[in-house]
């Protein structure tokens, strides 16, 4: 029993239960993947297609669920055998499934031998990541490892590894020295143009400089995959509301319960090492190129949420549906869509731009999903790169300077800038961009500060520097609801 009266969520407690929420227990299977970044978001999605694709197609499938740094999924996950439900919040009502995927979880830090055994069981095939846009370090200017990070620093001397790529390389080395291990798919399912190319990139470059690492590097190069994919679900915060409502449907107290919208997509490129689940008989598309999705859902879903998170954000919202519900705001949305991003995507077969457009409207006015902007606000510095640097070097290299790029990044100035615009900012990458800030003198200053986040080719345009800057003199004019108006009017 817990404090509130209810047992635990718990293999033994959900067997007492009946109804469709409860999945079947009889033969859970053996572990066959490891997940790095066992947060929400793979709760709610990856883990909820391998669940789907051994219902359907059988295998030893499971998942070991690493934490990375904090505690809290394990200490959630662990005492209930790995099983967690996922509220699914539709317009008009609610789900809940019970997932039985993750067979077994443990935080990184705490057992860095049992990961890396993990890593190089021969029972598994498949290592999945969800570990956020930070913890892929690289270093702008050649997309390979950034030597000069602390923790990649700490890592190649051989500690106990804090990174996800010290993680992934030293379960790889155990790995190469075992001949019955056989091969390995690594996959990375997190929000970066080509995660496949960059975890691959980076890994590579950690071996090539660990201790011993040659024998590694040889292995991988015969024996490794990465191919890219592109992931989609809104998984916002869980609150202590959503755990009350889980309660009230199991009958159960389950603290590691997920909240989700009924919309899911996974586009994996057909690129696997070895042996996979069946993800496509969960609905997962298994394509040769995941790139025109990738670019897609990466620029239209989540470079408009950041814009919804700042440009929102500057204008008083505090949720997607409340940003999305101003009418200038989503003025701005659309014609970010429009004039910045639509025209920079690569040709995209079989994807109707105009259905996926609408379709995002939907998502995003759900008023029965609270998705907190500070939530999408957080780790701009990682996240805006991988968003908007592409289409606004398409666009200049086109003649067509990004307007609306240009708004978010100085709606971005002053979410960091000392003003704020009441979202915490939450993003230890920026700290050199604040510094910047406070050091500037002006606007022009302020716009260099924030475009050094796009790269060089951008930071270093003059058109760029003055859209930004026209923005924020338009800010401190008109206030930024007087600006968006008289700019969504023109
Ligand atoms: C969001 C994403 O937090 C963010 O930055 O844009 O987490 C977004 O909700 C997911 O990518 C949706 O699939």
């Amino acid at each position: 029993m817990t404090a509130g009266g209810l047992p635990r969520l718990e293999p033994s407690t959900l067997r007492r239960l009946g109804g469709a929420a409860r999945p079947s227990l009889a033969e859970r299977p053996a572990v066959g993947i490891v997940h790095l970044g066992i947060g929400a978001f793979h709760r709610a999605h990856q883990a909820v297609y391998t669940a789907d694709a051994v219902e359907r197609a059988g295998g030893d499938w499971g998942i070991l669920g690493v934490a990375q740094r904090r505690p809290a999924a394990v200490d959630a996950l662990g005492p209930q055998d790995g099983l967690f439900s996922v509220l699914e919040r539709g317009p008009e009502e609610d789900a809940v499934t019970v997932i039985s995927a993750v067979r077994d979880v443990l935080l990184a830090p705490r057992e860095p031998d049992r990961l890396s055994e993990a890593i190089a069981d021969p029972g598994v095939h498949v290592v999945t990541l969800t570990v956020t846009e930070k913890a892929y370090p690289r270093d702008r200017a050649t997309g390979g490892l950034r030597l000069d990070d602390l923790e990649v620093a700490s890592d190649l001397a051989g500690s106990a590894p804090r990174t996800a790529i010290g993680q992934l390389a030293r379960g790889i080395a155990l790995r190469a020295q075992r001949e019955e291990a056989g091969p390995l798919t690594l996959l990375s399912c997190d929000n970066l143009p080509r995660n496949g190319v960059v975890l691959r990139r980076l890994v590579h470059d950690f071996c090539a400089r660990m201790n011993g690492g040659a024998r590694t590097l040889e292995w991988l190069e015969r024996n490794a995959r990465f191919p890219s994919t592109m992931v989609d679900r809104v998984v916002p915060a869980t609150t202590p509301g959503d755990r009350e409502e889980v309660a009230r449907r199991l009958g159960l107290e389950d603290r590691g319960a997920v909240v989700a919208e009924p919309f899911r997509q996974w586009v994996i490129e057909d690129s696997f090492a070895g042996p996979r689940p069946a993800w496509e008989q969960a609905g997962a598309l298994i394509v040769p190129d995941a790139g025109p999705h990738e670019a897609v859902k990466l620029r239209l879903l989540n470079g408009t949420h950041s814009m919804l998170a700042y440009v929102g954000g500057l204008a008083g919202a505090r949720t997607v549906a409340g940003a999305w519900g101003d009418p200038s705001v989503a003025a701005v949305g659309a014609l970010l869509g429009d004039d910045d991003l639509e025209p920079t995507l690569p040709e995209a077969p079989g994807i109707d731009i105009a259905a996926y457009r609408a379709e995002l409207g939907q998502r995003w006015i759900n008023p029965r999903i609270a998705h907190r902007l500070e939530q999408i606000g957080a780790d701009g510095s990682q996240k805006l790169p991988a968003r908007f640097a592409e289409p606004a070097r398409r666009r200049l290299a086109d003649g067509a300077p990004p307007r609306w790029i240009a708004l978010v990044m100085a709606a971005w100035a002053r979410h960091l800038g000392a003003s704020g615009n009441g979202l915490t900012v939450r993003d230890p990458g920026a700290e050199p961009v604040q510094r910047a800030l406070e050091a500037a003198h002006g606007h022009r200053d302020e716009a260099a500060a924030v475009l050094a986040v796009l790269g060089e080719e951008v930071a270093g345009s003059e058109p760029m520097a003055d859209l930004v800057v026209d923005w924020l003199g338009r800010f401190d004019a008109d206030g930024i609801a007087g600006a968006l108006k008289e700019a969504v009017r023109g």
